[in-house]
């Protein structure tokens, strides 16, 4: 498509509840959305860049900068780009995947509307539905009484597979008394964002008696050889998100055991793309997948269920419902169904913000044309 144009608008979400991990706690969503228009179709993106830089190094305000001085006016050359090229046309600028992520997340979704295809059929899913899992986070008042109504929550509402943020303070004991209370059938994982050192490598082993399905990023983004002695020292399988930034790293950390199990979102590694060449790699080197997600809103959620449609998905993913997030979507709500949700069937991602909803949130919005 020819980009004629690249919208760029700040949106600002309250969470339908606070949303705490060992980085932070959330109150609302500062959005970037991005919109290409071409001659035949526009496309939306969603940026994933949290309001700050404590989960990765990249931040909201950063994200918006780097793609209105940098990397929108790669797209706006005059020339043809397909989202197969976005990549390419914007590899010159080091770093910033949740920025390059949310602008081919537009170029796909505006090409495939062009040609009436779905974004999911456009990356090979092979299901019209997936299972959903829920990521709980650490109660404010680090009272387990707290957390356990929190999952019960969850377990009513139908989720089937539940995730605890733990920290150092909030963690074995946790653990232990969800299982007391739900039983050992009940699909249990944790995710420690990067707060322990291999020095906890003794106490995480206390987790093994718990049977989880994993534990994600326990120790520092850039120690994949800790995480490789960690996964030597605990019988929980260790899975990683913040240190998998490409199909290139991914191998990397597979083959060296740092990991067997892989968190793919698509704006770590630079898109939705890359996030299925790291789909499969995952299936050709024998590590389980599943679906991140960062707090998105109907937009990236609708991204999120085509790639986690792929075959090598087999685990549920952090894709819940939309009022898990939300009091209002920005899109019509994705719902549970049995623990399902099912995949939005129109082209590109199916579904498209509520333009006046849109607007009544919107903080700010430019519009760029070629220079
Ligand atoms: O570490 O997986 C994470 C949200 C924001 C940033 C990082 C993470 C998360 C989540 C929530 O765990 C997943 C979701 O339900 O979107
Ligand atoms: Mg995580």
């Amino acid at each position: 498509m020819k980009v004629e144009c690249v919208e760029l608008r700040r949106v600002s979400l309250p969470l339908a509840a606070p949303f705490r991990t060992s980085y932070g706690t959330q109150h609302h969503r500062d959005l970037l959305l991005v919109a290409v228009h071409g001659p035949e179709s526009q496309g939306w993106g969603e940026c994933v860049a949290m309001n700050e830089p404590l989960y990765t190094a990249e931040y909201v305000d950063g994200a918006h900068a780097v793609t209105r001085s940098h990397l929108a006016p790669r797209l706006l050359s005059g020339k043809d780009v397909r989202a197969d090229d976005v990549a390419g046309a914007l590899s010159a600028v080091k770093g910033h995947p949740m920025a390059k992520a949310a602008l081919e997340m537009a170029v796909l979704d505006a090409e495939l509307r062009a040609v009436g295809q779905s974004l999911a059929t456009r990356l090979g899913a092979v299901h019209d539905r997936v299972p959903s899992g829920v990521s709980i986070g650490l109660p404010s008042t680090r009272r387990v009484d707290e957390l356990l109504d929190a999952v019960a929550g969850s377990i009513e509402a139908g989720y089937l597979r539940v995730k605890l943020k733990i920290e150092p303070g909030f963690d074995v004991d946790a653990v232990r008394a969800v299982r007391e209370r739900f039983g050992p059938d009940l699909a249990l994982q944790v995710d420690a964002n990067a707060a322990y050192t291999l020095d906890d490598a003794g106490h995480l082993a206390r987790l093994d008696p718990f049977g989880l399905l994993l534990i994600e990023q326990p120790l520092a983004e850039d120690d994949l050889a800790g995480h490789a002695e960690l996964a030597r020292r605990i019988a929980t399988p260790v899975c990683l998100d913040e240190s998998i930034t490409s199909a290139t790293t991914a191998a990397d950390a597979i083959r060296r055991g740092a990991c067997s199990v892989v968190n793919i979102k698509a704006g770590r590694v630079g898109g939705y793309l890359e996030a299925r060449r790291v789909h499969d790699v995952c299936q050709q080197l024998g590590a389980a997948a599943w679906c991140g997600g960062m707090l998105e809103t109907g937009l990236g959620r609708a991204a999120n269920l085509a790639l986690a449609a792929l075959p090598g998905f087999v685990l549920p993913g952090d894709i819940s419902a939309s009022d898990r997030y939300w009091r209002r979507d920005l899109t019509e709500p994705f719902v549970l169904r049995g623990g399902y949700i099912d995949l939005p069937r129109g082209p590109g991602l199916g579904v498209a913000p509520d333009p006046a909803f849109l607007d009544e949130v919107t903080t700010e919005v430019e519009y760029l044309q070629p220079a």
